[in-house]
């Protein structure tokens, strides 16, 4: 029997150990976020908004950031795009007034997409904006610029994923055309190191790191953890976050889904909904990069209703815009922000600085907290909602210039009734007080 435990013991160990190196080439295991970084986890979650931009030489076809994988696009054709990029309308305060008038506080924008093709000031590479275009000038530099005075945080989303280096080698999935049979991954991963290590020394204090492309090769060795420290060395403050898919690694500081509230996104490979800050991304139309021929934005409704939904389960929102080559943003994807911000100029209350509420998610909307303060979000036309039983009996609900609601108690939970004449055509905020 003793014999058997012992054999036990060692197997678990055995196993333990595999898990720990696995995890160890995965994530920085050893990884305490420094005070400066648990603060901007608080302020990120406070912030609730932000502008996500996806821009780079593909939005000079006008379609979409994948144009070069989905047309099987050589290289060497690809590379004739830099030197027609001239965005001589680009304005980063323009930018920046745009995502702060939307009630946007941060920025997070493509320093290298899986063209990779650099938007910076590249030393390691000579596939860079300053290099290879015509306009010469480091965008993300002139962007931090104007972050920095209209109070807005920056956040780069870096590509792991990369059609154009030689070294991205074994491939995943992706675009592969005419590419040679070899490469050096360890040199791969330090060059992107030395991307990392630009972005991280040149513009400023920021906001975080978007990773994004692990995905197709899930069972490579990324070096995360080495890549992880380098960031949390050099930026304490700076939040971690990838877009893989599955559950976080160590040395991540928030959790991000994409096209879908947490848990419920369509990528979702059994990530499950971890203890770190929240964020989901979504497109104002249906692409991420420009495309000319998606004439369809999401309704003011719908948008406005998909940050509400997200505080309400936690999490921000990372909101899309493909700016034009030129350097301009669409005008029917502004007038969507405008309202978003008229909106919440008015309601923000409801959501920046909030947390999930106590209620979870029913079919009549969500609830936010704040402090002691208690928000219902009632987003559609229900002439009564039911607050299902959590606990704590409610003593009173009040529409938000304090006109009292009737209450009723029931077996399946508390009755509000809703008033007829909704204040708010979006959402119906409803404070209740809990006993
Ligand atoms: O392939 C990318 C896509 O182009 C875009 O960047 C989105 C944004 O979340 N993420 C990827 C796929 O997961």
């Amino acid at each position: 029997m003793a014999k058997h435990n012992r054999t036990v013991a060692v197997a678990f160990c055995l196993l333990l150990a595999a898990a720990c190196g696995r995890a160890a080439e995965q994530g920085d295991l050893g990884y305490t976020p420094a005070p400066e970084n648990l603060e901007a986890r608080q302020w990120f979650q406070d912030a609730k908004f932000g502008l996500f931009i996806h821009w780079g030489v593909y939005s000079l076809l006008g379609r979409g950031e994948w144009v070069m994988h989905v047309e099987d696009i050589p290289i060497a054709e690809y590379e004739k795009l830099p030197p027609q990029f001239d965005p001589t309308g680009f304005d980063p305060d323009e930018w920046c007034r745009m995502a702060a008038d939307a009630g946007m506080r941060y920025i997070t924008i493509t320093s290298k997409h899986h063209d990779g093709f650099a938007m910076f000031d590249s030393k390691v590479s000579d596939y860079d904006i300053v290099e290879r275009t015509p306009y010469g000038r480091d965008v993300l530099k002139m962007l931090a610029g104007a972050c920095e005075r209209h109070g807005l945080k920056l956040f780069f989303y870096h590509s792991q994923l990369d059609w154009h280096h030689p070294d991205y080698y074994p491939r995943g999935g992706s675009y592969s055309h005419g590419r040679p049979e070899s490469g050096d991954w360890q040199r791969y991963l330090d060059y992107m190191d030395s991307q990392l290590t630009e972005l991280c020394t040149g513009y400023g204090k920021l906001g975080g790191i978007w990773f994004d492309g692990m995905w197709e090769k899930p069972e490579a060795d990324w070096r995360l953890g080495r890549t992880y420290r380098l960031i949390h060395r050099l930026q304490p403050q700076a939040l971690i976050g990838s877009n893989h898919h599955v559950a976080p690694f160590p040395g991540e500081d928030f959790q991000m889904f994409e096209k879908g509230l947490p848990g419920r996104d369509p990528f979702n490979k059994g990530a499950g909904i971890s203890a770190l800050p929240l964020e989901t991304c979504e497109t104002i139309n249906h692409s991420w990069g420009y495309d000319r021929q998606d004439h369809w934005p999401k309704s003011t409704r719908e948008l406005l209703h998909y940050l509400i939904r997200a505080a309400g389960n936690n999490a921000n929102f990372l909101l899309n815009v493909g700016p034009k080559p030129d350097g301009t943003i669409q005008q029917d994807h502004r007038k969507r922000l405008e309202a978003m911000g008229q909106w919440l100029r008015k309601y923000g209350d409801t959501v920046y600085g909030t947390r999930g509420g106590p209620f979870a998610e029913q079919s009549w909307g969500v609830s936010t907290v704040k402090g002691g303060r208690v928000f219902l979000h009632v987003l559609g036309p229900d002439a009564v909602i039911t607050l299902p039983e959590i606990g704590r009996p409610v003593r009173s609900a009040a529409l938000l210039d304090k006109t009292p609601l009737e209450l009723r108690a029931t077996p399946l939970g508390t009755v509000v009734k809703m008033p007829e004449n909704r204040p708010d055509e979006y959402d119906t905020i409803v404070e209740v007080e809990l006993e």
